[in-house]
């Protein structure tokens, strides 16, 4: 059986590129359904997958199977990916750590292997905000400043680019599709503005899709969210996803700690003297709380 990679899905059709044809701008893709059996399934095949298909005589076709993922960004959901730009921007939207933060334990979630903050539209804030950055590059995040209007960072995040698979994922508005557009001309991606009173994007993006960059690399845009669904986090996983708490994790007393009210806790202890931030720890709270109401509401 033909296998093929799924490059977007829209309306029920799953674009698939042929396996060891190339990603082009103008690539020739076929158009897919999915077996019923998948399709009964939530989230069987997604973007990004590896997939096997039957063609069909009208020269569209069947996926049947989807093949073993290597990575798997939940959200938004993108399969096969080497990488994740969070991207927000400095202003229009204001940023604000919360949010960052949300969105960071999402992509940590998904054991993706390389987690980047991409804070854009630095052309409207005229200098860089080292301190508001500082407690991710504590954390060890790399983080890249940027302008899709003037330009600054692109070439920094063309290289990081080359050779593998990157998705741009953030709210609506920050400016994905704008980096793109600035990072390889020839993507030619719609951008969108942003509503005069409130100050936020208007989904432009609306399907995730894999693109070549001509300068090297693969990147997904995808649409903006809000990063709302994070009550559906394990809660005794959720220090995990600050990659600053793991190795304190072992050091509290209780083998159940929440690292909210207990005594003697590696991760308490740690923020008393100065050692994570109070603002990644406020997140942490935060985000336990969220996962906490959710559970009340059964
Ligand atoms: N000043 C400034 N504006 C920018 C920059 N990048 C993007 N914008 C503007 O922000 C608006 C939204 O940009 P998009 O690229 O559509 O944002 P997006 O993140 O792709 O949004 P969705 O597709 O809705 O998720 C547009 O009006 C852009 O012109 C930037 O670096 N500086
Ligand atoms: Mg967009
Ligand atoms: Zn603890």
């Amino acid at each position: 059986m033909p296998t093929g990679q799924v490059i977007k899905t829209y309306n029920g059709f799953y674009y698939v590129l042929e396996a060891g044809k190339e990603l082009t701008v103008n690539a020739q893709l076929l158009s897919c359904r999915l077996r019923g059996r998948l399709k009964r399934e939530k989230g069987a095949v997604v973007t990004g997958d590896m997939v096997e298909y039957e063609l069909l005589g009208d020269g569209t076709g069947v996926i049947e199977k989807c093949l073993p993922r290597k990575s798997m960004l939940h959200r938004p959901p993108v399969a096969n990916i080497d990488q994740v730009i969070i991207t927000f921007a400095v202003k229009e939207p204001d940023i604000n750590s919360l949010l960052l933060n949300r969105f960071l334990v999402l992509a940590e979630w998904s054991d993706i292997p390389e987690i980047i903050i991409c804070l854009n539209k630095l052309d409207l804030q005229g200098d860089v905000d080292e301190a508001f950055m500082k407690p991710y590059v504590e954390a060890g995040y790399r983080v890249i400043f940027a302008s899709a209007h003037d330009g600054q960072g692109i070439d920094t995040i063309r290289e990081m680019l080359k050779g593998k698979v990157t998705v741009f994922a953030g709210p609506s508005g920050v400016g994905k599709s704008s980096l793109l557009n600035a990072i390889d001309e020839n993507l030619g991606l719609t951008t969108g503005v942003i509503s005069e009173k409130i100050k936020r994007g208007k989904h432009t993006t609306r399907v995730a899709s894999f693109l070549p960059v001509s300068t090297g690399g693969i990147v997904v845009d995808t649409p903006g969210f809000s990063a709302a669904e994070l009550e559906h986090l394990d809660k005794a996983l959720l220090a995990e996803y600050f990659p600053e708490f793991r190795p304190l994790i072992e050091k509290c007393y209780y083998n159940t700690c929440t690292h909210s009210h207990e005594p003697d806790c590696g991760i308490k202890n740690a923020l008393s003297e100065g050692l994570i931030s109070q603002e990644r720890y406020e997140a942490y709270l935060s985000i336990l709380q969220t996962i906490l109401d959710r559970k009340k509401a059964y």
